[in-house]
């Protein structure tokens, strides 16, 4: 099984600004991580990070017959993006949202998710750990998927 990492704007700074929202790691050291766990999985994943929407919804469309699922921090575009969004949805691939903060204890503008709506699910606020948390999720869908309850 073969699972997409996404990260949106900004991202990229982790560790550089802001410690006190996003702690001190940098993603290279979540990605570091995250490669691990799926290690112990058993699954492939692979990394992605843009600061440009566009980019972010060619790569959800590339990724169409590749991956079988997608973890997803769209940073600000979480609160934004329709275009997302509807990638998510026209390619069909699960989607697992992650944040590193719990957007629900912070701005209003950031209690809206466009992208919640159309994932499998959400995990927020678990800091590094929402994307370990996030690949859990996506790696156990994929296993179940097909199966009946
Ligand atoms: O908590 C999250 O993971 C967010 O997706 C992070 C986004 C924010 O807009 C969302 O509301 C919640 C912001 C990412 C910005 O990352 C920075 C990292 C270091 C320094 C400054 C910003």
């Amino acid at each position: 099984m073969k699972i997409l990492i996404i990260n949106g704007p900004n991202l990229n700074l982790l560790g550089r600004r802001e410690p006190e929202i996003y702690g001190t790691f940098t993603l290279d050291d979540i990605n570091k991580r995250v490669a691990a766990l799926a290690a112990e999985l058993g699954v492939e994943v692979s990394f992605f990070q843009s600061n440009h929407e566009g980019e972010l919804v060619q790569k959800i469309q590339d990724a169409m017959g590749v991956y079988q699922a997608i973890v997803i921090n769209p940073g600000a575009y979480t609160h934004t993006s329709v275009a997302l969004r509807d990638a998510i949805v026209s390619t069909g691939i699960p989607v697992v949202e992650a944040h590193i903060s719990n957007i629900y204890r912070r701005e209003e503008f950031r209690k809206h998710s466009y992208i919640s709506g159309v994932a499998i699910g959400q995990i927020t606020g678990f800091g590094p750990d929402s994307y370990l948390l996030a690949l859990r999720a996506a790696a156990g869908f994929g296993k179940n998927s097909g199966k009946k309850n």
